[in-house]
């Protein structure tokens, strides 16, 4: 999974970056000036618990992809701000991060996202309008050119949503056009954060951007508020000074834990986990999918041998404290191949082969 940072100049986004990569290692993107990307940790308090219970081996955490993908605006008044490259190093993500500067004062928040919003339609537009002119072109040479007729439906379709200002994720589509639409990798049908990159005296202070939030429920945005800075600063603590420093800002956990969580939830993802004597793991998984899935994301010999699921959820875990403790208390549950997997499930596969 792959998520793009992108907003204004200057609003912070290499800062998060780095509070989110935690000091782990980031490669340039080839053939895009000034973007980076890292792969990310996903910040997890359960998986820490369930590291520090069992001290495993080996502790595999689930990891996620970010780009930092750089501004490529032109200050220049004459010259159009936005270049064609824009969006480049960060067309091919799952998810957009958007941060936007609320700490310097000097920029309009609602503002800002209105804008980067536009120019995100305005780059769908151009790609639709491409297309449906190289379409036409040959649906005149060939009338009967059939995928060629159900493209142009629905990019016409597509056309009018976007000429509406309407991003295509607030759109419903059926899954033949979904899939088309897909293939087209449209900005405004990737799901989106944004992120209000607070001043660190205002953490405290909640609700400062109420507008900027309303607008983000209207377009079908995420919305996090956090202090990039504060967030960096975070991960240069070690383990011993983090919980007196969060302590003595009053924050409850770092917002990058909320920022990943955001993210998951957007792109309809959740987390299980397993555990044995050797590895603790945490897994992802698309919300819905089922026990044999899980079993297939572990080993495909699991899926092909799946005998039963041995499930305690996370709220379980907390009660009982261990998998043992539940164990002997008679919590651990016995799931079939279709049981639904719950987001911090904890589960052990039977199988055989
Ligand atoms: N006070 C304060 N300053 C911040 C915060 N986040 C970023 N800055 C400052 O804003 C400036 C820009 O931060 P960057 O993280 O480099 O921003 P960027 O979006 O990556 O900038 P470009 O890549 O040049 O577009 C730096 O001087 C940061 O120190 C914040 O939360 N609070
Ligand atoms: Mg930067």
């Amino acid at each position: 999974m792959k998520v793009g940072i992108l907003g204004l100049p200057q609003s912070g986004k290499t800062t998060l970056f780095h509070a989110l990569l935690h000091g782990a290692h980031e490669g340039a993107v080839p053939g895009v000036a000034g973007a980076h990307h890292g792969t990310i940790t996903v910040p997890d308090a359960r998986f820490d618990y369930l590291v520090r219970l069992y001290n495993p081996k080996r502790a595999t955490p689930a990891t996620v992809e970010f780009i930092d993908g750089a501004a490529h605006i032109s200050a220049e008044r004459h010259k159009p701000a936005f270049g064609t490259d824009f969006f480049q190093g960060i067309r091919q993500v799952d998810a957009l991060v958007h941060v936007v500067d609320a700490f310097s004062g000097t920029v309009d928040p609602l503002q800002a996202v209105r804008r980067v919003d536009e120019e995100l339609l305005l780059a769908d537009l151009m790609m639709v309008e491409g297309r449906i002119e190289r379409l036409e072109k040959t649906l005149r040479a060939r009338k009967d050119a059939m995928p060629e007729r159900a493209e142009h439906e629905v990019l016409t379709h597509a056309r009018g949503l976007l000429e509406g200002e309407k991003p295509l994720r607030l759109a419903s589509f059926t899954p033949d056009h979904e899939k088309i639409l897909r293939g087209f990798n449209f900005m405004t049908m990737k799901p989106m954060v944004v992120v209000a990159n607070i001043h660190e005296t205002h953490l405290q202070s909640g609700g400062r951007f109420a507008e900027l939030e309303a607008y983000c429920q209207q377009h079908g945005h995420r919305y996090v508020q956090l202090c990039a800075e504060i967030e960096y600063e975070i991960t240069q603590l070690s383990p011993e000074e983090e919980p007196e420093f969060l302590q003595a800002m009053g924050i409850e956990e770092p917002a990058r834990f909320r920022l990943v969580r955001e993210v998951y939830d957007a792109l309809g993802l959740i987390t299980f986990f397993t555990f044995n004597e050797n590895e603790v793991r945490a897994w992802t998984l698309p919300r819905g999918a089922t026990a044999v899935e899980a079993a297939g994301r572990i080993h495909s010999d699991m899926a092909r041998g799946f005998i039963r699921a041995e499930v305690l959820s996370w709220q379980q875990m907390e009660q009982y404290g261990s998998w043992e403790n539940a164990k002997h208390a008679g919590a651990i549950r016995l799931e079939h191949k279709e049981y639904v997997v719950q987001d911090g499930d904890v589960i052990y596969i039977r199988f055989k082969v």
